[in-house]
Order: structure tokens, then C-alpha cells, then sequence
């Protein structure tokens, strides 16, 4: 009998996801449409620059999407569903800190992370985890309250789980266990129609919308789905001419003339969905709840951890020259700090160590009868080599942020003078009982394996 690998998996779970999650959110297949013809667009302008990081197959099918659970359990078991589809957990996001107000969630993302699997299908899933221990955000009462509510859960059923598992070992499923291991994952992100119990829900939404959305309800669903632009300007303009209303920003880096960098996101706003909600005395009533909304990112060429660092000091240069100023003039402060201290070219990013390339030998070069140089910098400017951008396949904890802060309905309470629940990526790792991958260590390892190999071609050892 026939096989489905696990890319095959994993390309298949990404399109029924969307196929889903067009029927229950169908402004999702606008913003996939538009998305598509700005692609288009940007294609036929700038032609294979526009494919510099990512071919246009992968850009088109790429997606991500995002998804929220309730305890270390559920966190255990949706990295076996994601283990199964060849994805692992990468980088580690503490919500609590970088929001203004409160996101009581520490989170990670599961993602392939081989340049060849990227390339066959790079679907990758932000994932938050409740941190109900948290005294900032719950009290002990609540907190006992929300534990037990969450233990008697089952969000991934066993049948699910042990074909995971057999996915995950075999690294590819018989084609009949392939189809029910599909049904049932994609079932378990299917947004519910069971009622949700009214005051429950009414008084985690005092804490936190998303401690509400996490743990008010019997089940989890898929938070969003998000679509690669390779134009993101473009794309929020054809959007807001088609009435549809974007939050306020694209977070992320400012538009400018050098490369794109990192990421840059957007979305539009949360919208009411029919949920019925079940009241104190048993009866049920028609609500909504305005959860859900529809991200769209465009993606650039991933920075070194000095580069990332030099990010992250004029993102607080940016805040600190927008203050007191109104929004629209944050993207000017912003595009002048970038233009000042951010290199305007890929060469003079790699020159300056700020982001990642994998080099490949120049099969064409004009003998000249010298001999290779020792360094990278200068195989690249004698020809010898070609620097390729590394696209980045992570998030930025800031944009994470501020993507669900423009999407809250209520801002929720943050007791500042508790002292928070230590959680880093070591401890993360402790509750999936997999070790939380760095990213940076992802990208230098994709780099280093060009750099031997072209290192072997040309008989150096030093590179
Ligand atoms: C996740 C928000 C973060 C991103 O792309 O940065 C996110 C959520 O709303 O659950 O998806
Ligand atoms: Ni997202």
C-alpha cells in the first residue's frame, strides 16, 4: 500500500487547515486573494529578485498559523501533532513581558528546520501556552479554578495521538492511517459549537481576552492564518480600498529602500463571530465573541544575533523619538533611524556580521590563475563565491505582542508589583519534554554547512 511522507503530511495539513479556516473565517480567503495578486504583481515587476528568498511555488503555499493551549499537558501533546508533520519547537516568546498590558502566555513556534524541508513546505505554528501560575494575572483562587477547569479537557484525542506518534517514528504514515490523522488533526482546531459557559468566560475576559479565549472554552481552535506577501505596503493599501479595516501599524521593521530584514506583519481586526453561550440557569443564548482575526507578514533575511541586537536598540531609539508624537509619524522617525544606522545592501549586512548567508561556489569565474583567498569577505568580492540571503522563519516577541494587543477587545489587568513566575526556553522545554531549539543556532549551522562545503571545493580548511 501506498505511503504519504511526512512533508506530504505536512503540506497536506497546512491546506486542509486553510480550506477550514476559509469556510469559518471567509475574510481569511480575501486576504489570501489579495495576497496572491500583489505576489503576482511584485513577480511580473521585479522578476527572479523577487524570488531572492523563497520561490514563488513556496512563498504562494506558505503559511502559518497560530494556536493557544491551556497547560504543559496539551503543550506535550500538540508537539506530538506538530512532530508528526516533521515540525519542532523553535525560539522561545515571553508575551508577559514585552506587552504594554497583559498576555499571560510564554510561547514557541514549531517549524521544520532543515533548508530542505523549508523549501518543500515551510508551515509553521506560533503556539502560546496559559501560564495560570502567574500571580501577576491570577490569583490563587482563580488560579486553583483554572487548573481544574483545564484538567478535565481533552483537546487531542488518544487515536490522534498514537498515529501521531507512529507519524513522528516512521516519518511517514500508510495513506488510510494518512487520511484519519488528518481528519482528526484538523478536527481538533475546528472552532467548536458548544456552548460557552457565560460567566466563566466573562470573568477570565477581566484578567485577559486571551486567558478567556484559552481557558473559558472545552477546546482550542486555530487563532489565525497567515498568508506571505512579498509586498506588505501594497498589500495593506488593496486591503483598506477594499473597505476591509486593518489595525492601526504594520509591526516589524519600517518600509525603506535596503533589504528587507526579519519580519513585518499586519492584520486585520478581530471580527464578532456567532458563538452561543450557555447562562447560569442552563439556558442558551445567541453571542459573539470577536477572537479571530486575519494576519498577512512579509518576510526578510534573518539577522544575526548582533544584528537582532542592533534591532532591538533602535526599535527603543524609535519609541523613545515617537513619544508624544501622533501614530502616522512613527514610520518616518522610524525609516530615517533605519536608513542612519542599518546598511542599505546585502553585501555591507555580511560585511558588518549582521545577518545570515550561505555562500556558494562561482562555477563560472574566468581563471585569472590566482589562487582562492582565506577569508569569506574576500572570496565573495573576488567572485570566487555568491552570498545567498537566509530568509528568516521565526517571530519578533514585540510584533508577537502587539499583534494580539491590536486585536483585544478589553486590555486586561497586570499586577505589576508581583513578582512574575520565572519561564525561559529551558523550562519550556521541560514541559514539552523536547528541547526548545535556538534560532540563531539554526541559521549559523545552515551557514556553516555552505561554508565547509565550498571550504572542501576549493581545498581550505580556515573558512
Ligand atoms: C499569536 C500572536 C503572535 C505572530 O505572528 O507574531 C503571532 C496569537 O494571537 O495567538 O501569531
Ligand atoms: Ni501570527
Amino acid at each position: 500500500m501506498s505511503t504519504i511522507s511526512q512533508w506530504r503530511l505536512r503540506a497536506a495539513f497546512a491546506e486542509r487547515l486553510s480550506r477550514m479556516y476559509g469556510q469559518e473565517v471567509p475574510a481569511y480567503t480575501t486576504l489570501v486573494d489579495v495576497s496572491r495578486e500583489v505576489n503576482e504583481d511584485v513577480l511580473r515587476e521585479r522578476g527572479a529578485d523577487a524570488e531572492r528568498l523563497g520561490s514563488i511555488g513556496r512563498v504562494t503555499a506558505e503559511r502559518h498559523g497560530a494556536i493557544r493551549v491551556g497547560t504543559p499537558t496539551e503543550l506535550e501533546q500538540v508537539a506530538r501533532v506538530f512532530g508528526a508533520l516533521g515540525m519542532r519547537p523553535v525560539g522561545f516568546y515571553d508575551l508577559r513581558e514585552a506587552a504594554a498590558s497583559a498576555v499571560p502566555v510564554v510561547s514557541t513556534a514549531f517549524r521544520p528546520v532543515d533548508g530542505e524541508e523549508l523549501a518543500r513546505n515551510p508551515f509553521r505554528v506560533f503556539t502560546s501556552m496559559l501560564t495560570p501560575a502567574d500571580p501577576r494575572f491570577f490569583d490563587a483562587d482563580l488560579r486553583t479554578r483554572l487548573e481544574a477547569f483545564l484538567t478535565t479537557r481533552e483537546l487531542f484525542p488518544p487515536e490522534l495521538l498514537a498515529l501521531a506518534d507512529r507519524a513522528e517514528a516512521d516519518r511517514e504514515l500508510p495513506a488510510n492511517d494518512a487520511e484519519r490523522f488528518l481528519q482528526l488533526a484538523v478536527g481538533a482546531f475546528e472552532l467548536s459549537s458548544e456552548p460557552v459557559d457565560k460567566a466563566w468566560y466573562g470573568t477570565l475576559e477581566r484578567i485577559s481576552a486571551v486567558a478567556a479565549d484559552i481557558g473559558g472554552v472545552r477546546s482550542t481552535h486555530v487563532n489565525h492564518l497567515t498568508p506571505r506577501v512579498l509586498d506588505i505596503d501594497e498589500l495593506y493599501r488593496r486591503m483598506t480600498e477594499r473597505g476591509i479595516e486593518m489595525i492601526d501599524t504594520i509591526q516589524g521593521p519600517p518600509a525603506w529602500k535596503g533589504p528587507d530584514v526579519l519580519l513585518r506583519q499586519t492584520s486585520f481586526r478581530a471580527l464578532a463571530e456567532p458563538r452561543s453561550m450557555r447562562l447560569a440557569d442552563g439556558s442558551v443564548e445567541r453571542g459573539a465573541l470577536r477572537v479571530r482575526f486575519g494576519e498577512v507578514e512579509a518576510r526578510g533575511i534573518a539577522l544575526t544575533r548582533q544584528g537582532r541586537a542592533l534591532y532591538d536598540q533602535l526599535l527603543g531609539r524609535v519609541d523613545e523619538q515617537a513619544a508624544g508624537r501622533p501614530a502616522e509619524a512613527r514610520g518616518d522617525i522610524a525609516r530615517t533611524v533605519w536608513e542612519r544606522h542599518i546598511p542599505g545592501s546585502e553585501e555591507e549586512l555580511d560585511a558588518a556580521g549582521l545577518a545570515y548567508f550561505t555562500y556558494r561556489l562561482v562555477d563560472d569565474r574566468p581563471r585569472d590563475g590566482s589562487g582562492p583567498p582565506a577569508t569569506v569577505g574576500e572570496l565573495v568580492r573576488q567572485g570566487w563565491v555568491r552570498a545567498e540571503p537566509v530568509v528568516y522563519e521565526d517571530f519578533l516577541p514585540r510584533s508577537a505582542a502587539g499583534i494580539f494587543q491590536s486585536n483585544l477587545s478589553g486590555e486586561g489587568t497586570r499586577d505589576n508589583d508581583q513578582e512574575g513566575t520565572a519561564y525561559d526556553a529551558a523550562r519550556l522545554s521541560g514541559a514539552i519534554g523536547r528541547e526548545v531549539l535556538d534560532p540563531f543556532a539554526l541559521y549559523a549551522a545552515q551557514r556553516d554547512a555552505s561554508l565547509a562545503a565550498v571550504g572542501e571545493r576549493l581545498g581550505l580548511t580556515s573558512l
